[in-house]
């Protein structure tokens, strides 16, 4: 373990029988239970703390007890923390929580918990982040890598039960070849030795404008994705945004470029990043996906309709991941049986069934208006959207060009619709806007009235391009709620 933390210094009223925790680790929730068992498990002593005193968190603090760890619900203990050797903070904790200033003015310095994770990863790293589909191209990677004969476990943001906390991922497989891991802003964040062999960048937008001041305080989260990079450093980027490439900026290492088409040079604002004019490293070419890793060998993959993902912002994560594991050494032959055998992952562009001829899919894990966007360009049959959810402050005009091309109506609903409804029915001066159907009771009946604006051969699509937390616990039980009003009409199996 790397040297103590700064400031703080030996506490007065620590108890001198219980001798100061080696690690303190900041919240109780995935992340911090991960970390508190992979610091126990090598033998370090633990300080837990977490505000909230619910009894669905007494029990997690039980049993982190009997495996040794003091753990402390509904204060900080800011004496025993600081003098910590490692003190470790879960994402989710905004940045302007009192428990920050607490840190920051006691000079006392944190790390996050994937941070805290990779001082005991002794493989490779792979790191996937961007404001959407780091999660489905992280889960992509790790299913390539596997069918491509590599050694991989997936960890991180991801979250849903599909897959663990970067610690407890270590735990369950303590020395993998390769640790993919979903980092989300909040974790970079942590981030201070992080320096992943292969790092991924998805998309770039504005998001989580209710957590940071700023985007450029998003955006700048997200570079750290590149704080330690090095001449041997691999960066799959996609460059349909020249943001993406944009994060990178100077850092040192190797880009690999992903482009839906093959059309380098076409006079985009991203030629400045096409690297000595070599065709993108992933592509579609002539309705294949394409690698070219060596410029001058190509290597084609799958025809795109062979995919089993929906949309063209999956192509994209499709190539993403396919460069990705070809980089870390899968096999060509893995990597088209991986991609062909990719099922979507819950609440992402999940199709969940068909009622009365119109397909129902489940987007619910689009919270923010690049999301959502994709989504409505992605598909090519008429679609019924439902918008809503917690008003996250982010501007919705974006999506207007999208709806008046894709949708044949948008019901809105949740805490949101009345700034939807402004900001997306009045006239642009281009096409006219697609028609809007404010719903103003619950989620149910704004299905319903979804519902009843299809015809058959339309697709009903929940991609609300707002967090779910005014009517639901999380994302994943707005999707859950959807597939069950499906299953309900008949649709789902
Ligand atoms: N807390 C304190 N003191 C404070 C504030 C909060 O003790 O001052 C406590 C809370 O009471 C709570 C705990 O901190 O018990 C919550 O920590 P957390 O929000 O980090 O939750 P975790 O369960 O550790 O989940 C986190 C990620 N959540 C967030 O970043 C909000 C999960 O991503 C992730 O799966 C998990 O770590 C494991 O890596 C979820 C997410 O929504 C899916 N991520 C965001 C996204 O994808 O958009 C970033």
């Amino acid at each position: 373990m790397s040297a103590p933390v700064r400031g703080g210094g030996a506490s007065p009223d620590l108890d001198p029988r219980t001798p100061a925790p080696a690690v303190s680790i900041i919240g109780l929730g995935a992340s911090g239970r991960a970390a508190a068992r992979l610091a126990l498990a090598h033998g370090e002593s633990v300080y837990v703390s977490d505000l909230r005193t619910d009894a669905h968190l007494e029990t997690a603090a039980q049993e982190l007890r009997e495996l040794g760890a003091r753990v402390e619900l509904g204060r900080h203990d800011l004496e025993r923390i600081a003098a910590s050797t490692h003190v470790v903070v879960s994402p989710g904790i905004p940045p302007h929580a009192p428990v920050f200033v607490e840190l920051a003015s006691r000079g006392i310095d944190w790390i996050g918990e994937p941070e805290f994770a990779l001082r005991f990863h002794t493989g490779a790293l792979i790191a996937i982040t961007g404001t959407n589909g780091k999660t489905t191209t992280a889960a992509l990677v790790a299913h390539l890598l596997k069918a491509g004969g590599v050694d991989a476990v997936l960890g991180g943001n991801v979250g849903g039960g599909l897959a663990p906390a970067a610690s407890q991922a270590l735990l369950d497989t303590p020395t993998p070849d390769w640790l993919v891991l979903e980092m989300s802003s909040y974790q970079l964040a942590g981030t201070r030795d992080f320096a992943p062999e292969i790092g991924v960048v998805t998309s770039l937008a504005p998001d989580h404008l209710d957590h940071y001041d700023s985007v450029e305080a998003y955006y700048a989260d997200k570079a750290r994705l590149f704080g330690n990079a090095r001449p041997e450093s691999q960066w799959v980027l996609n460059a349909e945004n020249p943001a993406v490439p944009a994060l990178a900026g100077d850092a040192p290492g190797t880009r690999h470029l992903v482009r839906y088409a093959n059309s380098h040079n076409d006079g985009g604002d991203y030629d400045e990043f096409i690297i000595n004019d070599a065709p993108p490293a992933g592509r579609v070419e002539d309705g294949v996906l394409t690698l070219e890793l060596e410029a001058g060998y190509p290597e084609p993959l799958l025809a795109v309709d062979e995919l089993g993902i929906l949309g063209r912002h999956n192509v994209l994560n499709a190539l993403m991941a396919a460069v990705t594991a070809r980089l870390a050494g899968a096999s060509l032959a893995g990597i088209r049986e991986g991609l062909a055998s990719f099922r979507p992952l819950p609440h992402r562009m999940q199709p969940v069934g068909e009622v009365d001829g119109v397909l129902w899919v489940n987007d619910s894990k689009a919270t923010n208006v690049e999301a959502t966007g994709a989504a409505l360009e992605s598909l090519d049959r008429p679609i019924v959207a439902l918008l809503g959810g917690k008003d996250k402050g982010e501007d919705f005009t974006p999506l207007r060009r999208a709806l008046a091309r894709a949708t044949r109506a948008a019901v809105l609903y949740g805490e949101a619709r009345l700034r939807l409804e402004a900001e997306l029915a009045a006239p642009t001066g281009g096409e006219p806007p697609c028609p809007i159907v404010r719903e103003d009771r619950g989620f149910d009946e704004a299905v319903e009235t979804a519902r009843g604006a299809c015809v058959a051969g339309d697709l009903l699509l929940l991609s609300p391009a707002c967090s779910s937390f005014d009517l639901f616990e999380n994302y994943e039980a707005r999707g859950r709620r959807f597939v069950e009003l499906a299953r309900r009409a008949g649709g789902a199996p």
